[in-house]
């Protein structure tokens, strides 16, 4: 989230993402002549020169936890949601393990971003839904965001849990600020009618958001698609309805700077929503995801499409499809895990756990195609796709 000082010393234009609370307006205007210890009314992460890492409650970003949005001006809060996936599982632990690999988090940023200078933020925990059923599940999530996020004029940034719980949250938030921008950012369109026959699935959440009128369709931007596809011409209907698709392809080799700008004209000063499918990284990069698709952003890529959406009237924003499986001591097929590189062939046709590669048996070919820093990729015998 972008801090205002930042926003008004970098000369963008300050678009009031909502009622601008007087707290927050007095804070933004005394912090031109505070010091530093005198913003210790605003939550910040603990620091890790105050308490080793490894310890205390596994808050996001180590900050404080309440119930509600209550007094917030942005939360941080999850739904540990997978019933909605088509491939891998494991999204459910998705909100505790962003979490847990959180504790790295300090206050400032090197480009000198200071949120919690301004704004007040806390974690107010997880959305309780119905594992069993993922349609009372999406009830489940709409009706808690109305109840104790949105009355409070709360910006929620949501941890997921599969791409399912967008549409219910973007609901609840178009409730309160009417049809939504939306940025899009994913290896899929997620635009898709039915799965299975179902309407609701992490492959259809935009296409109900859509049928809904959450969307405002000028206002809509698809950022990473790529991959193989069902029909032949995969984002007719998107660009149909007014969105802006850009491919991967259209990414490859390039800053996102430019691109973001455009995006800025296109969303206006409207409410805007950002939601971020982590597979829109490259597998190389952020591997583990419940469907990897080769040929992604970089993580660079990924930090410019963020902080280009700095100045829009972000009113909610989710980080989606983050599995359990961060890290390789992490994987629960442990034992069978072998670390791949390049030079390494395939044995026994094992299947890539992330990125496909020996699924078409061409790993080598994939990940010169790959051209970003290879950063490690997980196979396992016991494992195939
Ligand atoms: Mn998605």
């Amino acid at each position: 989230m972008a801090c205002l000082r930042q926003i008004l010393r970098s000369g963008l234009q300050v678009v009031p993402s909502r009622q601008i609370k007087p707290r927050t307006v007095k804070a933004f205007e005394r912090s031109f002549t505070m010091t530093n210890s005198d913003f210790k009314k605003f939550n910040e992460p603990l620091s890790g020169l105050q308490m080793a890492r490894a310890g205390g409650i596994a808050s996001m970003f180590r900050l404080p936890v309440q119930q509600n949005g209550e007094g917030l001006d942005v939360c941080f809060l999850g739904i540990p949601l997978d019933i909605g996936v088509s491939n891998r599982t494991g999204t459910r632990f998705g909100p505790r393990q962003i979490r847990t690999e959180s504790c790295l988090i300090r206050a400032f940023n090197n480009i000198g971003a200071a949120p919690y200078e301004s704004l007040q933020v806390a974690d107010i925990g997880d959305v309780n839904i119905n594992l069993y059923d993922l349609k009372k599940a999406c009830v489940d999530i709409t009706e808690y965001y109305r109840a104790n996020v949105l009355p409070y004029n709360c910006i929620p940034l949501t941890l997921g849990g599969d791409h399912t719980l967008s549409y219910p949250v973007m609901k609840a938030v178009a409730e309160k600020h009417g049809p939504l921008g939306l940025v899009h950012i994913d290896a899929h369109a997620d635009t898709t009618d039915l799965m299975l026959g179902e309407p609701i699935a992490h492959g259809t959440p935009f296409k109900r958001c859509f049928d809904d009128n959450i969307l405002d369709c000028k206002r809509v931007v698809q950022i990473g698609l790529r991959g193989s596809q069902y029909e032949g011409d995969p984002n007719k209907w998107q660009k149909d309805q007014g969105f802006r698709v850009v491919l991967a392809e259209d990414c490859w080799h390039k800053s996102l700077v430019p691109l973001m700008a455009e995006v800025r004209q296109q969303m206006g000063s409207g409410p805007v929503y950002i939601s971020f499918d982590i597979d829109a990284i490259d597998p190389g990069f952020a591997p583990g995801t419940g469907t990897p698709e080769i040929g992604g952003l970089t993580t660079i890529q990924a930090l410019e499409a963020i902080r280009g959406c700095r100045g829009m009237n972000i009113v909610g924003g989710d980080l989606v499809e983050v599995p359990l499986w961060i890290l390789p001591r992490q994987l629960p097929v442990r034992k069978n895990v072998v670390l791949c590189r390049p030079g390494r062939q395939a044995a026994d046709g094992a299947g890539c756990l992330h990125c496909r590669c020996l699924l078409v048996g061409e790993w080598e070919k994939a990940h010169q195609e790959v051209t970003f820093a290879f950063k490690g990729c997980f196979f396992t015998r016991s494992s195939p796709h």
